[in-house]
């Protein structure tokens, strides 16, 4: 009877003025909310992955080239220019680093 239980926890926190229903408001309200939470953590943590120097600030083209070439998504022998071109196509402010915001487009579709 696990379920019942995680549905009541559910549903006590969906219901936010605890009136016992769950309103088309409330549910909506309930739904943005994990959506923004998801993908900021989304977002961290591909940041994270990507920042190998742990700077938490800039992922430069160094970076992106260690994970791509860990991951197997590029040649090792054209991976260098291939990374440039990369962070420049989503370097909004052309610093030639990518910050959260400019991994996060290029992150979306
Ligand atoms: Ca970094
Ligand atoms: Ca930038």
């Amino acid at each position: 009877m696990a379920d019942l239980d995680e549905i009541q926890r559910i549903y006590d926190i969906v219901d936010e003025n605890a009136d016992g229903m769950v309103s088309v408001d409330e549910m909506h309200g309930y739904h943005q909310a994990n959506e923004e939470k998801d993908e900021s953590e989304d977002l961290l943590e591909a940041f994270r992955s990507f920042d190998q120097n742990k700077d938490g600030t800039y992922i430069s083209s160094d970076e992106l080239q260690n994970v791509l070439s860990t991951m197997g998504l590029i040649a090792q022998r054209q991976d260098s220019q291939t990374c440039e071109e990369m962070i420049c196509r989503f370097d909004s402010d052309c610093n030639g680093v990518w910050i959260s915001s400019e991994l996060k487009n290029m992150m979306s579709p």
